[in-house]
């Protein structure tokens, strides 16, 4: 908050007396920039068709000091019409991202932060989120991933927040870091930048109330990391592809909660260039995390009041036409198996052209049968996501959704990114998280 001017400084002690928080950050080389290439091109190419991906993205560059002004220029033009077409009814975690895009490092852009009250608004949004927790049995509007977002930017722009609150909502075994009994490691990391980032504000105040506070927010930093590094899979990656870029910033800021030993980051990040470069992580909102991560910067190093950095700025960026799909002149085609399960199980045979994703199937099954199969969408930054299906609509204040499933196994992709394979057994769930 107010230490904002003593940071500097900070920066320097920290690095001067506590060399060792610096190792366990890994960056890729500057020989090995040109392996950033496919991640980036794939960021910046992609169409920003929803919602706030052109936030993150912005968020994102200018958090490794990409400073291409056309570049930089047309996404903050992206976030304007956002703002102004939804007239600010974004969901908090939304508004988070803008805030924390527009007002990352001391640009022009920040103004519009203020003319707008962008950080009041998020302010009330934060505070209907609790509420709906009280009235509606601990279940936010959204979730706790969104909640941190909302935090995280309150916490760097200002803004006021209770921080018994925090130190009382966001104890780890609170049941919004869990779905379906499995811990989310992306609500986790999220939630540990979050707590981070009040914790530093903390350590200045000190009354007997903040210092009681302080000591809960450390222990449940602790516990939540120990939880992330428990989801560390064999080949480094921590829970999943997609939750990997958010956990590492999550590592790298909380490195006196672990031993080095207890994470290999360089293996992490070996992994996570091998699969984006593979094209195995092609989904815009994983990479918009990675990127940062990779640089060895995270959401907490968004500071308004110090210049972009100036890390990958002489860094090439090609924008590409994306290249037309060469369709073959005949497909060969593949028949899965689908079901829809709420208490009943409904099933049906699909047959359709061989590299079709889930909601080609779903839309074969809806012309088979509307009333039966009938389903909506919702466009996100990661793809539709399925609201409903036979007029059954999932809601947040019950957990429930409708659950993707393989052979019986939850998917880790959506409708619109998971190609079905030949002779698979596809479900959609009626399922509580
Ligand atoms: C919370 C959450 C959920 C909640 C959403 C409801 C709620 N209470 O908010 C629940 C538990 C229901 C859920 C369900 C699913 N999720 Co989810 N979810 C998340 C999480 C942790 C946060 C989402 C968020 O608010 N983001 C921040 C806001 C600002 O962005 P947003 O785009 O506006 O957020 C919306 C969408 O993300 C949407 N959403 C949530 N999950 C998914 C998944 C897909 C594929 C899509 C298209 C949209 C979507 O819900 C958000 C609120 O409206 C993310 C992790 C992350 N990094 O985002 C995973 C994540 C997005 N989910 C994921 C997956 C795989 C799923 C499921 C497909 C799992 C399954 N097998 O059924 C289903 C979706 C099925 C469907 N109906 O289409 C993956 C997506 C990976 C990918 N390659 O696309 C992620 C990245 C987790 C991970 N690391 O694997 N999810
Ligand atoms: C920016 O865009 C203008 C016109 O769209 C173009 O002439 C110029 O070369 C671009 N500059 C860079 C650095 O890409
Ligand atoms: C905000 O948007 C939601 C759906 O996205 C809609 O149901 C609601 O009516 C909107 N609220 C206002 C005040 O426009
Ligand atoms: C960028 O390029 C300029 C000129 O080519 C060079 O002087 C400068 O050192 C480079 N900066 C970085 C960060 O590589
Ligand atoms: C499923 O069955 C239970 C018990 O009979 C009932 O309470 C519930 O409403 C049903 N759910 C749906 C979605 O039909
Ligand atoms: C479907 O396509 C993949 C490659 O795109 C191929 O390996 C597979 O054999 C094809 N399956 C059928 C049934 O044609
Ligand atoms: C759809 O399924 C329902 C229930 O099985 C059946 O009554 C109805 O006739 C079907 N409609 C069509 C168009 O096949």
């Amino acid at each position: 908050m107010q230490q904002s001017h003593h940071l500097p400084l900070e920066g320097l002690l920290l690095v001067f007396l506590i060399p060792s928080q610096l190792c366990t950050i890994c960056e890729v080389s500057k020989e090995n920039h040109f392996r950033l290439n496919p991640l980036l091109n794939t960021m910046i190419n992609s169409k920003y068709t929803s919602g706030s991906l052109p936030a993150s993205v912005l968020l994102s560059l200018r958090l490794v000091g990409i400073q291409n002004q056309n570049l930089t220029q047309k996404l903050f033009q992206q976030v304007r019409d956002y703002v102004e077409k939804t007239r600010l009814n974004l969901t908090s975690g939304n508004l988070a991202l803008v805030i924390l895009a527009v007002g990352a490092c001391y640009t022009p852009d920040e103004i519009f932060i203020y003319e707008n009250h962008l950080v009041s608004h998020l302010e009330d949004k934060f505070q209907a989120e609790m509420e709906n927790m009280v009235v509606h049995d601990g279940n936010p509007l959204t979730n706790y991933y969104q909640l941190s977002l909302g935090v995280l930017a309150l916490c760097l722009f200002n803004g006021k927040y209770s921080t018994t609150s925090i130190a009382e909502f966001f104890a780890p075994e609170n049941k919004n870091y869990y779905f379906g009994g499995q811990f989310s490691v992306d609500t986790g990391a999220m939630a540990v930048l979050a707590l981070t980032c009040v914790k530093r504000s903390l350590t200045k105040g000190q009354t007997k109330a903040d210092e009681e506070n302080l000591k809960s927010i450390e222990n449940h930093i602790q516990s939540l990391v120990k939880k992330i590094l428990s989801e560390k899979k064999e080949n480094g990656l921590i829970g999943n592809a997609f939750s990997t870029g958010v956990a590492m910033q999550a590592l790298f800021v909380s490195s006196n909660y672990y031993k080095e030993s207890e994470w290999n980051c360089q293996k992490t990040q070996d992994t996570i260039l091998k699969e984006t470069s593979q094209g195995a992580i092609n989904i815009p909102p994983a990479l918009v995390q990675i990127l940062p991560a990779l640089q060895g910067k995270t959401y907490l190093d968004v500071n308004k009041d110090v210049p972009c950095g100036h890390g990958l700025d002489n860094f090439s960026i090609s924008i590409q036409v994306p290249q037309p799909v060469t369709t073959p002149h005949s497909p060969s085609y593949i028949s899965v198996h689908y079901s829809l399960k709420i208490n009943e199980t409904y099933s049906t045979y699909i047959t359709i052209p061989n590299g079709s994703v889930f909601i080609d199937v779903m839309k074969a099954a809806q012309k088979k049968n509307e009333t039966l199969f009938g389903f909506t969408v919702k466009q996100s930054s990661w793809g539709p996501y399925i609201t409903s299906v036979q007029g059954i609509k999932a809601n947040n204040n019950d957990r429930t959704y409708w659950e993707l499933l393989s052979g019986g196994k939850p998917l880790s992709q959506g409708v619109g990114n998971y190609v079905v394979h030949n002779g698979e057994n596809l479900e959609i769930r009626w399922s509580k998280y």
